[in-house]
This record gives structure tokens, sequence and C-alpha cells, in this order.
């Protein structure tokens, strides 16, 4: 049985870097699912810090490549301060999104703060997609498809330097869980730079037990976990509540398995939720799940056997 730092919840209110609006309701709905005494049952100690501020979303095409690339700036650069900030009190902190993109400044600041301490950062991203477009091979301008791609150092410099030099994270510290939707350009670069993904027809051929042990291999006492949570990752008929549904993802056995093997290497030091968008959602029902596997990831396991 694990303990966990004290958390600390900030809201990211934008969907600044999506292709859909909705998602900027995202921390709203997880609060109203219950997340914090979800979490405060667990034993946990849980602070809501409230949601940032940033500018609003002005709904514009793409303009050499990026849609809204300053208001994308403006918001990571929030995000990086106020998670380096719960870092460096010893909190966890836990982003609610929000859109994916605001993983460059939440893995930004957590990957600075790595350096700072002499840990070693292994990142989990939980995703249905690959985030690893750039301006000239997206084909939406839309940034929440680019954060892995800013994060290894593939961007513009006020992205990919947001929070220290470029690259912010190594390609060999992210290990990629549930992809199923890769671009044709995205796909050549991501091979590129030699990206561990651990693809959903790998995850149908080794199941998610074994695949998980392989992205989770590795991990000790002096490394920090980031998990990094887009919803979209989940099947979306237990999920509909996102804005880029992609079928066949991880049903709700392989996501329970999922957490609480990341669970049970009691070493998770900071997490985002993103990409849920309650504007598509019934009844709450995506952020209630969302919130059910977090449990999970903080230690609720399903295994009674000894
Ligand atoms: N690959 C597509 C694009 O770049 O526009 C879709 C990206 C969806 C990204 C969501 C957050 O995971
Ligand atoms: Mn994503
Ligand atoms: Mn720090
Ligand atoms: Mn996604």
């Amino acid at each position: 049985m694990h303990t966990f730092p004290p958390i600390s919840l900030i809201g990211a209110p934008t969907d600044i870097g999506a292709g859909h609006r909705g998602a900027a309701m995202g921390p709203e709905a997880l609060r109203v699912a219950g997340l914090a005494d979800a979490l405060r049952s667990r034993g946990l100690d849980v602070i809501d810090r409230g949601n940032l501020g940033g500018p609003a979303n002005p709904w514009q095409p793409p303009e050499q490549g990026y849609r809204h690339l300053s208001e994308v700036v403006a918001w990571n650069r929030a995000v990086a301060q106020a998670v380096g900030a719960e870092l460096d009190g010893g909190r966890l902190p836990i982003l609610l999104g929000g859109d994916h993109c605001l993983a460059i400044g939440s893995i930004g600041a957590v990957a600075r703060h790595c350096r700072e301490r002499g840990k070693t950062l292994r990142v989990l991203w939980l995703d249905a997609h690959a985030d690893f477009n750039t301006s000239t091979i997206t084909p939406s301008g839309n940034v929440h498809g680019m954060p892995v791609a800013c994060l290894c150092g593939y961007g513009p410099r006020e992205l990919t330097e947001l929070a220290g030099a470029a690259p912010m994270l190594a390609t060999d510290a992210i290990r990629q869980i549930g992809i199923r939707s890769v671009d044709p350009g995205e796909k050549r670069l991501v091979r590129e730079a030699g990206l561990d993904i651990y693809d959903m027809r790998y995850i149908d051929e080794i199941g998610m037990m074994r695949a998980m042990a392989e992205a989770l291999d590795g991990i000790d006492a002096n490394t920090h976990l980031h998990v990094s949570f887009d919803v979209d990752f989940l099947d979306p008929t237990i999920a509909p509540g996102v804005g880029t549904t992609i079928p066949g993802g991880p049903n709700y056995r392989e996501a329970q398995l999922c957490m609480e093997m990341i669970a049970d290497t009691g070493r998770i030091g900071s997490l985002d939720i993103v990409e849920l968008n309650p504007a598509l959602d019934v009844r709450n029902q995506t952020a209630l799940l969302a919130v059910d596997l977090v449990e999970s990831l903080f230690g609720k396991s399903t295994l009674m056997r000894d």
C-alpha cells in the first residue's frame, strides 16, 4: 500500500488548442464528478487551487500552420508556473484540462523540476493520438495535436523552450499507450524520433498487462512518473465526452488494469487529465469514469487476492 504526496488540483479552463469548443468546461465537470472528495476518501490531502486565467479562444483559422499560437503560449506559461510552484512545495499537481496542448506547460515544468532535483522523469502518455504533429505536417493547425513534438524539441521556440532549453523532454523518457490514430507525416516523424509507442495493435497482441509491464520497466526509487491522461485514450463507447473520438480503445477493465499497474509503482508524481468535453458528454458520465480511473491511479484496487 503506497502513500502519495499531498495533491493540488489546478484547473485550466481552455480549449485553445482543440478543434472543438467545450474542453474549457472540463475542469468544472471533473469537480462536479467529485474528484477532490474521491481522492480525499482515499486518505489523501487535497487542495483545489481553483482555475488559472488566460486569453479567450479567438476561434481563428491556422496562421503559418498554428491556430492561436500566442494564446497557446500564454496558457502554457501559466500552467508551467502553477505546476512548478506545486512541485517546489512538495505537492503532487493534477492539471485539470482543458485540451492537451497544456501538457507542454505541465510536463515542461515537471522536467525542469526533475533536472533541478536530479530525478529521472518517465512520462506515460495515455492517448488515442501520438500528438506529434508540427506546423508543416499538421492536418488542422490545432496545437493539441503537437504537444509531444514540442516537448521533444520539434516546434516553435516559444513552446519548445517554454520551461528550459530544447528538448525539454528526451524521447526515451516517454511511453505512449493506446495509440490508434496517427497522421501520415506524424508517423514518419515519430519513427525518425524513435518514440516508444504501445499502440492498440500491439496491446491486442500482447495484452494490456504485458504492455504496461514493458512501459513501466526501469522505473526505480529515483523516478518521477508523470501521467498525461488524455480521456480520448478510452474506447468512445465508455467515454463519449471527448472532442476527437477514435474507435477501438481500451475497455473498462483494460483501463483499470493500466491505472492499477501505474499505482503499483508508487512513483506517480504529477498528472494531467485532459480533453474531457462535457458539451459532447451524457450526464457527465465521462467525467465520472475519469474520476473512477484516477482513484485507481491513487491506490483503489479491484485486486482481492493477496
Ligand atoms: N492528429 C490530429 C491533428 O493533429 O489535428 C488530431 C489530434 C487530436 C489530438 C488530441 C488531443 O489528442
Ligand atoms: Mn492528446
Ligand atoms: Mn522546481
Ligand atoms: Mn487524443
